[in-house]
């Protein structure tokens, strides 16, 4: 099995940001890193894509390889927008990215109040059950049940549901075994590419 990798984004830097805005971090996609590990097509097997969508992912493109280096990111094969939404398997990299991170809480504590938003940036949904999240260390946990991203939409894990503990989300998902440090720390989303 050869683990893919969908999205890094790193915490670092930003501490002080973090600290200074009380609030919340609001950490953009764009300041993580995207790698490509495989898996990649050429934008020349895109026949079939309309216009439109050609343009949409031909600026997605423009705006990953504007700022990392990387192979060519295609909309995935198999786009089967009913029910659950398209396996890991047919995701690429650039599909799935964390936009935004809370890993200093303010107003609740670190231990219910952090979480990590994931954005869906295809034309399809996308079913997130086997998706690993990670860092650089040992804190990581798997999706090991259906968790449907519709088409352009985002959703929250954290850790914890309880909306009067996380800080008045509404969570898609509730992990353990992640902790995201108020200074340095890195969020990779992967999967197990069998
Ligand atoms: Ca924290
Ligand atoms: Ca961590």
């Amino acid at each position: 099995m050869k683990k893919l990798l969908i999205t890094t984004v790193l915490i670092s830097a930003f501490s002080q940001v973090a600290q200074a805005d009380t609030s919340e971090l609001t950490m953009d996609g764009e300041f993580g890193f995207i790698f490509a590990t495989g898996n990649t097509e050429t934008t020349s097997a895109s026949a079939g894509l309309t216009l439109k969508q050609e343009l949409e992912k031909w600026s997605n493109e423009f705006a990953f390889n504007g700022l990392y280096k990387q192979d060519q990111v295609t909309v995935g094969e198999g786009a089967d927008a009913e029910d659950v939404g398209r396996i890991l398997d047919d995701v690429s990299t650039g599909e799935l990215i964390v936009t935004e991170v809370m890993n200093n809480p303010s107003v609740v504590s670190d231990e219910t109040g952090e979480w990590i938003e994931i954005f869906n940036n295809s034309e399809s949904a996308i079913n997130l059950e086997g998706l690993t999240v990670s860092d650089a260390g040992d804190d990581g946990f798997t999706i090991e049940e259906v968790l449907t991203i519709p088409s352009r939409e985002h959703i929250v894990l954290g850790l914890s549901m309880d909306s009067s503990m996380n800080g008045g989300l509404q969570l898609s998902f509730a992990y353990t075994g992640f902790v995201l440090s108020n200074t340095s720390d890195e969020v990779f989303l992967s999967h197990n590419d069998e």
